[in-house]
């Protein structure tokens, strides 16, 4: 769920009660009950978690085209029946991949208070804690909710309604299946490149452009077939991965000058300062990826990028007198290694073994000796 260039490998496991992973053999089976209750509805809103990311978009987006290409074969006589909806900050390129598809930005609740609908698709997520803007809306569409989704976590009172295909490395995977059966079309390789396209990108994010240690000859196949519908990979890549702003790239460089290396060279640590935000024009989004330029160093196991961070950013209470640093770690997928998601959950945070966060009320100096002291406890054993 993380960002394009911050893809996380494959969730963590540990699930709620209820919230259990489809088994394999049956995952086209519940994709085709879904697609069967999806036929005959006319009004589908299609959700994704709160600040959608690659795979978040690229799943939505298929699915709505799909849903309202079915609806053109069986000649329903009404605008598009499906709609996308999102939530929260959106990426920059997000425009050139929705295009002209049917969507709606929802900024404030009282936008969709009293929308109403036949159906609500819900792809990349089954949390509520990524659905809370929207949560006293969901809760009024009992019954009429089906979620898609490959993480281990999720909410299982949202619906029981659900594919959770947790063997595959993006929504996109599943949804794909779902995609090929709303449209009737007996192989991936048949799709529109339309329905195709968005698919690809959400495969692509988030696997880090299929070089994640989730990539599995599953994700190569699916890709192969969406490849050949025709999706343009290279242009995509320069659309999504090649549109940086210099003041993202000023940033980059004020972190690469704060780089340190700790405990033999194995942990690599870069801090902001607000003073780096103001003087580069960067906003907090920007700092997103940058460990992985010091995971690059041949010696660093783990990177933790730290940032002095305003509490309002997200929705916490600022304490007088005492600074907010955000924490941001990766761990290299590679014997030797530690768990950043047990570092990070010491931290009051938590994520996954290769990628994890918190937040701390504490300046950079006392945060990086707590981050230190942390990831030292987790080195793999
Ligand atoms: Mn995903």
């Amino acid at each position: 769920m993380s960002s394009g260039s911050t893809s996380s490998p494959s969730p963590a496991a540990s699930p709620k009660s209820g919230w259990i992973a489809t088994p394999s053999a049956d995952v086209p089976k519940q994709i085709a009950a879904i697609a069967a209750w999806l036929a005959d509805k006319n009004k589908i809103a299609v959700l994704t978690h709160v600040k959608p990311d690659g795979d978040a978009v690229g799943s939505s987006i298929s699915l709505t085209r799909a849903l309202n290409l079915a609806q053109k074969n069986i000649g329903i006589a009404a605008p598009s029946r499906a709609r996308a909806w999102y939530f929260g900050p959106r990426p920059s390129w997000m425009k050139r991949i929705v295009g002209e598809t049917p969507a709606t930005n929802i900024e404030t609740f009282d936008e969709i208070e009293h929308e109403s609908c036949d159906a609500v698709v819900i792809v990349d997520t089954g949390s509520w804690t990524q659905l809370e803007m929207i949560k006293p809306w969901l809760e009024q569409q009992r019954g009429k909710i089906a979620i898609v989704d490959h993480h281990a976590q999720g909410d299982a009172d949202i619906t029981e309604r659900r594919v959770v295909d947790v063997a595959s490395a993006a929504a996109c995977q599943p949804v794909a299946e779902l995609c090929r059966v709303v449209l009737n079309k007996r192989t991936l390789r048949e799709l529109p490149v339309e329905v195709a396209e968005p698919l690809y990108l959400g495969l692509a994010t988030d696997t880090g452009w299929f070089k994640h240690s989730n990539v599995k000859p599953n994700v190569m196949e699916t890709a192969a077939a969406l490849l050949a519908t025709g999706v343009d990979h290279a242009a995509l890549y320069v659309n999504i991965e090649q549109r940086e702003r210099l003041p993202r790239l000023k940033l980059l460089a004020r972190a690469l000058a704060s780089l340190e290396l700790h405990d033999q060279n194995r942990i690599a640590v870069m801090s902001l300062t607000k003073k780096d935000f103001a003087e580069t024009g960067a906003q907090p989004a920007d700092a997103g990826g940058f460990a992985d330029h010091s995971q690059t160093l041949e010696s660093v196991l783990v990177t933790a990028v730290l940032t002095e961070a305003d509490p309002g950013e997200f929705g916490m209470q600022s304490a007088p007198g005492a600074m907010l640093t955000k924490i941001s770690m990766r761990s290299k997928a590679v014997k030797g290694s530690a768990d950043v998601n047990a570092a990070a959950k010491e931290l009051g945070g938590g994520g996954h073994v290769r990628a994890a966060g918190a937040k701390l009320y504490a300046d950079l100096a006392a945060t990086k000796a707590k981050v230190l002291a942390a990831i030292n406890r987790h080195w793999d054993k």
